[in-house]
């Protein structure tokens, strides 16, 4: 692939930071609070303004409807402080697992106040949606079950079936429905979207424009995410991804610090699809979906959404003529070497050069580190949090 043609396909490769990713947040067992953590919207998106600044390919926010918006708040409001921050609000994700009345599930509870109360906030999230002018409504739930037997799976599917054609229905013309599955947590004997099957048929019987959500870190260890990628592009399904990476399971981790492999065969599929199949892979949305309780949280967006880069560059850098020669002629070594010849293609001169294009500098967290935004931020938030009488002082302490 010439420069160029590379160099056009990483103008059009944005990728979607969420605000939770910049706010503190921990895991079942406790949490590490980060002096220059975000705790309001407007230090989120400040946040996030800060990435796309120094990466130039984050343009915009996914938010999370109860985190992000406050009752009586006009939503065109925050839309406004985005767009101060250089940035624009992206997919609106509904919270439907923290309230109480979840309990036994939103939608698929067999308690009809949690299936009203999901009702009524999906149908709020899709107002915002049309207010802050975002078509992504992205849809997890925590939905399942505990026990055998505690509920029936079937009568929940359809529950499920039920409220996906409704909203599906309810959705402007040009809004997408991304579905996203998990196979466990916070459910531990049956989610009711567990995996890539079950989120297509919900998407396919909801409409048209809903579509399958890829959370790479939502799979069972030896699952092979690149060939669910390469199923749903081709029947035309794949909504987008929600990055991370995974040791074991939903970790939360930087994408590409445990299997970096991995996430250039994700892209390799998606080059495939495009350069081999004609597929139009331009409205892919690709989400990064992580929270960091050790690392700095800009510096893990950072490093995040530079390796995504990287391994996308890496497998547009896939010598298809030459693999699909080998291919044709089942040289299993001289395909694979394809593969990996593309992998272990130093592609960051590459990157550093589009970068440069961009009046970026070529390496984004070091010019993130002497900026000071890090110590400034912290030191202002510190502040606030002992002003509003919040958590005073460092974790450090
Ligand atoms: C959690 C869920 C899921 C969801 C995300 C944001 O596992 O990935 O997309 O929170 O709500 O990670
Ligand atoms: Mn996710
Ligand atoms: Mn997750």
């Amino acid at each position: 692939m010439e420069k160029e043609q590379l160099f056009a396909l990483l103008d059009d490769f944005k990728i979607e930071t969420p605000s939770w990713g910049y706010a503190d947040t921990g895991t079942r067992f406790g949490k590490f609070l980060q002096p220059a953590a975000a705790g309001t919207i407007d230090e989120k998106l400040a946040d996030a303004g800060i990435v796309h600044r120094y990466t130039g390919c984050c343009p915009t926010v996914a938010v999370h409807v109860l985190w992000d918006f406050s009752m009586g708040v006009d939503a065109t409001a925050t839309a406004k402080v985005a767009q101060n921050h250089g940035v624009r609000i992206g997919a609106i994700n509904p919270n439907l697992f923290q309230d109480q009345v979840y309990k036994f599930g939103s939608v698929t509870s067999p308690d009809e106040r949690a299936q009203s109360h999901a009702h009524r906030h999906v149908t709020d999230s899709i107002h915002i949606a049309k207010a802050v002018g975002s078509n992504v409504l992205s849809l997890w739930f925590a939905d399942g079950t505990n026990y055998p037997g505690q509920d029936d799976i079937v009568t929940r599917k359809q529950r499920m079936h039920g409220a996906l054609r409704q909203w599906h229905d309810a959705m402007p013309q040009d809004m997408l429905m991304m579905v996203e599955y998990k196979p466990f947590e916070p459910a531990f004997y049956h989610t009711d979207i567990a995996d890539w099957g079950m989120a297509y048929i919900f998407a396919k019987d909801a409409g048209p424009n809903a579509k399958v959500l890829v959370d790479s870190g939502h799979h069972y260890q030896a699952q092979n995410i690149e060939q669910i990628v390469a199923w749903l592009l081709d029947e035309q399904m794949l909504g987008g991804f929600h990055f991370n990476d995974r040791k074991y399971a939903d970790d939360d981790l930087t994408l590409g610090s445990i299997d970096p492999y991995a996430v250039f065969r994700i892209f390799h599929e998606i080059r495939n699809a495009a350069e081999w199949r004609n597929c139009d892979v331009s409205q892919i949305a690709y989400m990064v979906d992580q929270s960091h309780n050790l690392k700095p949280k800009i510096e893990a967006m950072i490093q995040t959404v530079t390796t995504a880069q990287e391994m996308f560059a890496k497998a547009c850098l896939v010598d298809r003529d030459k693999l699909r020669d080998a291919q044709a002629r089942i040289d299993v070594v001289d395909s694979e070497t394809c593969l990996r010849n593309a992998f272990f293609t130093d592609v960051r001169p590459l990157l550093g050069e589009w970068r440069k294009r961009h009046n970026i500098d070529p390496d984004p967290l070091k010019a993130y580190r002497a900026s000071g935004y890090q110590q400034r931020i912290a030191k202002e938030r510190e502040a606030a949090r002992a002003a509003r009488g919040g958590n005073a002082g460092s974790a450090y302490a």
